[in-house]
């Protein structure tokens, strides 16, 4: 399956700010149509008027001056991104962040068929709208290529299962541009050989596109018939992951700073979960009224992943810092990460 969430920026401030029924642009300041950068997306609503990401603002406001115009809060969407792969990793066997608003879900071992497969699609949504109040699009299909392209192909809100079967005909009327990877300059390229869609481009000759494009003509026939072997693999990239968060006013109550510790820890665990994430080492950051900063961190056994692991070294960890100045901020670490599957094989020297 591939999961790709509707409008994801503009959805998640509708959300926070309640609005609904208005079109929404998120993205550089319009300043009266004489700003500057560019359009990071837009809800349905302001799509109607033809406003699109990548657009200067300025242009959207043109096309759109009522809408409602909205900073980016790039924080706030990744905290809710990661709640969201939190969500989708529950009906997964493996997955594959693909990127903030959008993931790969192998769901072949708990789906007997395409059938049991769109079920769990149709759960995820409920799921989504439920405890997120965000709506996603899903498609479902033999191959993250052709799950990409399905998901893409009803939104907001859709679910688009290609069965093996189906594969030839869901592919062969798009246009050659629905493949990843095919841009304006490719697309141009490939319409000089008389080319427009993927059908096309599947009847083409191999060797004649790998005369022309090397590598990538080969990849244009593969994909073309909805050939991807690629697994969904679980990425692991991130050295560490933290969590900050600045007192509104400082202070010097031990109970108002654990508390503060233990919410960190919260977020530092739900995000580790949602990245598939076992950590080894937990560390806090104390930033005094003063601006004097400390970091202190403790190493454990073995790779964990449970919260208390979390919650008991970082409050231990700060027990020393407490009662001495007024704390300005708190910090909250894990590192030392691996990814879940391989604590067997690392974690035996642990
Ligand atoms: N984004 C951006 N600039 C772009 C494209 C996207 O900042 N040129 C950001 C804002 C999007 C998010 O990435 O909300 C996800 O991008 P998508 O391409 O998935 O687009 P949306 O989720 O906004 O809309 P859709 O409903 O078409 O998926
Ligand atoms: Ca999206
Ligand atoms: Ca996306």
């Amino acid at each position: 399956m591939h999961v790709d969430m509707d409008y994801f920026f503009a959805a998640v401030e509708q959300r926070e700010r309640g609005i609904s029924g208005k079109p929404v642009i998120v993205g550089a300041d319009p300043k009266h149509g004489k700003g500057r950068g560019v359009v990071s997306t837009c809800n349905y609503e302001a799509r109607a008027f033809g406003v699109r990401s990548g657009m200067p603002i300025s242009r959207a406001y043109a096309l759109c001056p009522g809408a409602v115009f909205l900073p980016v809060n790039f924080e706030l969407y990744e905290r809710v991104s990661e709640r969201i792969m939190l969500l989708l990793r529950r009906h997964a066997d493996a997955l594959e962040i693909a990127g903030i608003d959008e993931a790969y879900l192998d769901v072949s071992a708990r789906a007997k068929d395409f059938d049991g497969a769109r079920r769990i699609a149709e759960g995820m949504q409920r799921e989504m709208l439920g405890q997120e109040a965000l709506t996603c699009s899903i498609g479902v299909a033999p191959n993250k290529l052709v799950a990409k392209m399905a998901s893409d192909s009803k939104k907001p809100g859709g679910i688009t299962v290609v069965k093996p079967e189906a594969v030839r005909a869901f592919l062969e009327p798009l246009p050659v541009c629905r493949l990843p990877g095919v841009g304006a300059k490719t697309e141009q390229a490939l319409k000089q050989q008389g080319i427009s869609t993927i059908g096309q481009l599947a009847a083409a000759d191999a060797s004649a596109l790998v005369a022309r494009f090397g590598k990538m003509g080969l990849w244009f026939h593969q994909a073309s018939h909805g050939v991807d072997e690629s697994a969904v693999t679980e990425r692991y990239e991130a050295k560490s992951i933290s969590r900050e968060s600045t007192f509104d006013e400082d202070t010097g109550d031990a109970a108002v700073a654990e508390e503060a510790l233990r919410k960190l820890a919260k977020e530092v665990h739900a995000s580790a979960l949602a990245s598939g994430a076992l950590f080894k080492t937990v560390g806090i950051k104390v930033r005094y009224a003063d601006f004097e900063e400390h970091t202190a961190a403790r190493t454990l056994r073995s790779h964990a992943d449970d919260y208390g692991a979390i919650e008991g070294n970082a409050l231990q960890l700060l027990k020393p810092f407490l009662g001495r100045k007024k704390i300005r901020k708190l910090g909250v670490r894990v590192a030392n990460l691996i990814k879940r599957g391989e604590q067997k094989t690392i974690g035996e020297y642990g």
